[in-house]
């Protein structure tokens, strides 16, 4: 198994060799790959030192697997490349998501769709994963009609320069902006560009990547991303409109039984998900669970999950281990 990781020293690099390494994923030989200026740099993987290397000397090496962090443009340029060689990529960019012949997959909804000709396989947005995470088993037994969602999302979804613009605004430095204003002490309604519906593309994720996940037209998805001075995770306020009544007991029950969700919903012991608790873990955390009084088959809830983690490198990880685990590589 030789495992290439593209854009290795960025910010979602790092966080997949954390996940790797402590999910023991079963790695032969590793190609720490990033572009021409990271070339030769060192990283450490579980005591051994690699060598960045670049595109190029990784297709030659034919991964088995690549796993694409390095932004839209690269993974459109590189990625076929890397499939035509044989390896299966997944890519974490938002390159090939709504592509017809690209699956769009989040492993515990819809990993059964993969095959061995799957060559380029797309990782969702970050955001939509934790929302699909929590809506997925609620629309299987109640079928959403309509979801409103408000996202307060962590600057390290920028990338580095952001997190920094916040950390020197916070020290009072004068440095690089990643954003039109500061963030420290602000909320920017405004994630990613913005398209010409007057949305930004994140939002228009969020409209357009559950109705692929969930291979479902029948439910609509209606978005505003605003950038929060947070460094641990994404939150989202969800208000979902079903087709069918449910029970809160039982709503609770069914997101306790899914796999990867962690209910923490506790109005008396002030217990509720916040990003501060939510970073660097796997799970997708929901609560303040409630109906919402102002029209029927409509749920409350709040989400929260690492977007560095299950919003990207977690779920890149998990995606490879299906295809190991089932021979699909
Ligand atoms: C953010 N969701 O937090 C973005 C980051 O389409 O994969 C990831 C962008 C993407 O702004």
């Amino acid at each position: 198994m030789k495992l290439a990781l593209v854009g290795a020293t960025g910010m979602v690099g790092e966080v997949m060799l954390k996940v790797l390494k402590e999910r023991n994923f079963p790695i032969d030989e590793l190609l720490l790959v990033a572009s021409e200026k990271s070339v030769g740099k060192e990283i450490s993987f579980k005591g051994k030192n690699h060598k960045v290397i670049g595109l190029n000397d990784a297709i030659a090496a034919k991964p088995t697997i690549a796993i694409f962090s390095a932004g839209g443009n690269t993974s459109l340029e590189w990625a076929p490349k890397f499939a035509e060689v044989g390896t299966t990529v997944i890519d974490n960019s938002s390159a090939w998501r709504m592509e017809a012949d690209k699956k769009l997959i989040v492993p515990e909804i819809n990993a059964h769709l993969l095959t061995k000709e799957d060559k380029i396989i797309a990782n969702p947005n970050c955001s939509t994963i934790q929302l699909v995470m929590a809506l997925a088993p609620l629309h299987r037994k109640y079928k959403m009609k309509r979801v409103v969602v408000s996202t307060y999302q962590s600057v390290s979804g920028t990338g580095l320069k952001a997190v920094q613009q916040m950390e020197n605004e916070m020290a009072g430095v004068k440095g690089e902006m990643a954003y039109p204003y500061p963030i420290h002490k602000n909320a920017l309604p405004h994630c990613d560009v913005f398209e010409e519906n007057g949305y930004t593309k994140e939002e228009m994720k969020l409209a357009r990547e559950p109705q692929k996940i969930l291979d479902d037209k029948s439910f609509s998805v209606t978005a505003t991303a605003v950038r929060i001075p947070t460094a641990g995770g994404h939150s989202e306020a969800v208000n979902v409109q079903f087709e069918n009544d449910f029970d809160l007991g039982e709503v609770r029950r069914i997101l306790h039984d899914t796999p990867g969700i962690v209910v923490q919903d506790n109005p008396q012991t002030n217990t509720y998900p916040m990003p501060m608790y939510a970073h660097d873990k796997d799970d997708v955390f929901v609560g303040r669970i409630r109906r919402d009084e102002t029209q029927p088959n409509t749920l409350n809830m709040w989400i929260v999950s690492d977007n560095l983690r299950k919003g990207a490198a977690t779920n890149a990880v998990q995606i490879a281990e299906y295809l190991m685990d089932n021979g699909l590589v």
